[in-house]
């Protein structure tokens, strides 16, 4: 289950925010077992959010990305993501109250789950996942 937020004090059309606001990204457990995975992104925020699978290449550690002039990081090398209003996979973003979801085959290893709409990755919307051999 992954939890996506802000602190928004109201409520936003769409997903841009500025950099600096308060938003959140946890994956509980961060933890799981190497196959499928499912991963549902709930969105507890004002904001639209979404959530993209990214690896970690070794020695990096999650929020080091650098963010474009648009506020994004490149998604190359993505697994997947859960970016549509109460459904699965890719789409237009997850709206306020809403969950996406998706499921993927996952190797062992070290990944980032990520919202990539702009300055959200800057904002902190970021966590490591780690898949252990089963
Ligand atoms: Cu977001």
């Amino acid at each position: 289950m992954v939890t996506l937020g802000d602190m928004g004090m109201t409520q936003m059309m769409g997903g841009t925010a500025p950099l600096g606001a308060h938003m959140m990204l946890r994956a509980v457990p961060a933890t799981v077992p190497a196959g499928k995975v499912s991963l549902v992104a709930e969105n507890m925020g004002w904001r639209t959010h979404e959530l993209v699978i990214l690896p970690l290449p070794p020695g990096e550690q999650a929020g080091q990305r650098v963010p474009g002039p648009d506020g994004t990081v490149d998604e190359k090398g993505s697994l997947g993501e859960a970016s549509t209003s109460c459904g699965a996979g890719a789409g237009e973003g997850i709206r306020a109250g809403t969950v996406s979801w998706t499921t993927l085959t996952m190797a062992p290893g070290r990944y980032e789950l990520i919202c990539n709409l702009p300055n959200h990755y800057a904002d902190g919307m970021y966590q490591e996942l780690r898949v252990t051999s089963s």
